[in-house]
């Protein structure tokens, strides 16, 4: 039975696990499962068009009601980077970490390290200049997501000045969310300073052939 996948195109933790399906060659059946940002704009929870996200069926699965959640054969899986960690493990372990304890911890740690640096100021900068309406847009929350975005991009950039890829020299599972954060900060063309390592990688992870899965632009601008 393929995997099943409930998620939104446009969320960058649903690429996480298109991104990681992708790599493992892995079949997988897609639901749609919520609605709240897109090209038909906001929706407010309650709204039938909110998505499945909101039902309890949905919510019995995963009771954040977000996405997205997987169900592997009756294993049913919620939080972005857990799910790649267990695809990873599952199915290819070599392939996502050289099958490796060290590369393994040193992949999570650049996963986390995502989670809890660039998803954060990357939202705000999104937020105040695309998704809200231009009179709720904060023009000094964006020069602080700015500013904030160019300190993390730099430990990147250094990063990538030691290791061909994120958390080694090899792709591992660690430059799932670094590839779409990286596809993100290049289609947002955001003024600051060169990142000559961060420009390189840019050119290595768009020739994986998993990369086509998130490459379209709408997924990143509109959601
Ligand atoms: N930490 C969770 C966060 C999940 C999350 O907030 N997902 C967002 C999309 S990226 C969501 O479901 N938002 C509400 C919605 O789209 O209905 C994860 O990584 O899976």
């Amino acid at each position: 039975m393929p995997i099943k996948l409930w998620g939104r195109p446009s969320s960058a933790r649903t690429q996480k696990v298109l991104l990681a399906l992708a790599e493992l060659g892995l079949d997988f059946e897609f639901i749609l499962a919520s609605a709240t940002m897109g090209p038909v704009g906001h929706v407010a929870k309650g709204n039938p068009a909110y998505g499945i996200v909101d039902t309890p069926a949905y919510r019995a699965m995963n009771p954040n009601g977000t996405v997205p959640t997987i169900d592997d054969d009756g294993y049913v899986l919620w939080e972005s980077n857990a799910i790649v960690q267990y695809l990873a493990m599952t199915y290819d372990p070599a392939r996502f970490f050289g099958g490796d304890p060290k590369v393994f911890a040193s992949a999570s740690r650049w996963m986390m390290w995502e989670n809890n640096e660039l998803i954060g100021p990357m939202h705000n900068y999104v937020k105040h200049t695309i998704r809200f309406p231009e009179d709720q847009r904060d023009p000094k929350l964006v020069e602080a997501a700015r500013a904030q975005l160019i300190a993390a991009w730099r430990i990147v950039d250094d990063q990538l000045g030691r290791t061909a890829h994120i958390a080694d020299n090899a792709w591992t599972m660690g430059d799932i969310p670094m590839s779409i954060r990286v596809h993100r900060w290049h289609l947002l063309e955001v003024a600051g300073p060169p990142f000559p390592n961060i420009a390189r990688y840019y050119d290595q992870i768009r020739e994986r052939p998993g990369f086509a899965t998130i490459a379209d632009p709408q997924m990143h601008l509109i959601g």
